[in-house]
């Protein structure tokens, strides 16, 4: 593969168990300068998900990558966290216990660094929005020009249906759930068309146990693969306890896969779709305007398949130090 000059990349994150995935396969792709990781409430609270970037940054050696804390709630001021998921600390309890020093975070806060990073990359930032997007939100209130500097922005987040699977929508997805009113607003008025990962094109990239089970074989070969299993170990363990589960589903790891190599990206279909703010049971609910019923622009784009096979090469990253060429 042609080597492109290197992706500006901002990974906004909730730290738990498949960030710590997908910003491990970030961070050990060649082609990609991870700039900043920018903090969210979601999977865990924001104390712990600080704490989560730092044992993995520390851990890897890579403390150059800067840390900024971010929302603590969501817009309206609830949070939800996914400990029986993600376990307690976010991060399958394996920092329980551990002295980890705070030594990359910024005083800045992450709305703001957000705000720096795409005027000073104009044109060139890509963001890989992994959590809530309480932090985007905060961003485009603070500079409404935010978005209008980005390159690409990859969401995931939402739900959708899949016509060539045959799937039905899940109905509300965890990030979105976490902050609809931020999801809504950066769907309708962000100046850029987010490409869309949905929870139900996860699912169907779900890794199998036995795949799983190989990558945990290797935790003696390097400490990176021992990372891998002492972290993740917490979501096997629920994935197969989970009778509606499709697998070892790492959900941000399938989109930032995409933010890696866009080439696996084979389908995608742009509508026009909107978040459901408020509500006792469907808020969070992303509906897309399949049928143009609203008359209005698509606004984002879904990514509706993946080439699994590549998927699975760039996850191996989560434990290998070589590139996978492609
Ligand atoms: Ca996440």
């Amino acid at each position: 593969m042609a080597r492109n000059k290197k992706i500006k990349l901002v990974i906004d994150t909730d730290p738990g168990i498949d960030d710590f995935h997908a910003i491990t396969m970030a961070l050990s792709s060649p082609n990609i300068d991870v700039l900043a990781l920018t903090c969210v409430t979601g999977n865990t609270s924001l104390s712990n998900g600080v704490r989560n970037v730092h044992y993995l940054l520390q851990t890897l050696n890579r403390t150059d990558v800067p840390v900024y804390k971010g929302a603590e709630c969501s817009v309206t001021g609830k949070y939800k966290y996914a400990s029986h998921v993600h376990g307690d600390d976010g991060c399958g309890n394996a920092t329980i216990g551990l002295n980890i020093e705070l030594n990359l975070l910024q005083d800045e806060p992450a709305a703001m660094a957000l705000c720096r990073l795409a005027k000073q990359y104009h044109g060139e930032l890509v963001v890989a929005a992994i959590g809530p997007l309480t932090n985007l939100f905060l961003a485009h209130r603070l500079d409404p020009e935010f978005s209008k500097h980005l390159k690409e922005l990859y969401i995931m987040g939402g739900n959708s249906v899949l016509p060539n699977y045959q799937t039905l929508s899940i109905g509300i997805e965890f990030n979105f759930r976490c902050d609809p009113l931020a999801a809504s607003i950066v769907l309708e008025e962000f100046h850029i068309m987010p490409l869309i990962i949905s929870y139900e094109l996860t699912c169907i990239c779900s890794l199998s146990y036995d795949y799983i089970d190989s990558l945990f074989a290797r935790k003696n070969e390097s400490k990176k693969a021992k990372l891998f299993h002492s972290v993740s170990e917490f979501l096997y363990d629920f994935s197969k306890t989970d009778e509606q589960g499709s697998g070892f589903n790492s959900c941000d790891s399938v989109a930032m896969a995409c933010v890696l190599d866009k080439s696996m990206i084979l389908e995608t279909r742009k509508v026009y779709a909107v978040v459901e703010q408020f509500g006792s049971c469907a808020a969070g609910h992303m509906i897309s305007d399949w049928h143009n019923h609203f008359k209005r622009q698509p606004n984002v784009e879904i990514v509706e398949n993946i080439d699994f096979e590549k998927f699975k090469k760039l996850f191996l990253l989560c434990v290998d130090d070589n590139l996978v060429e492609n």
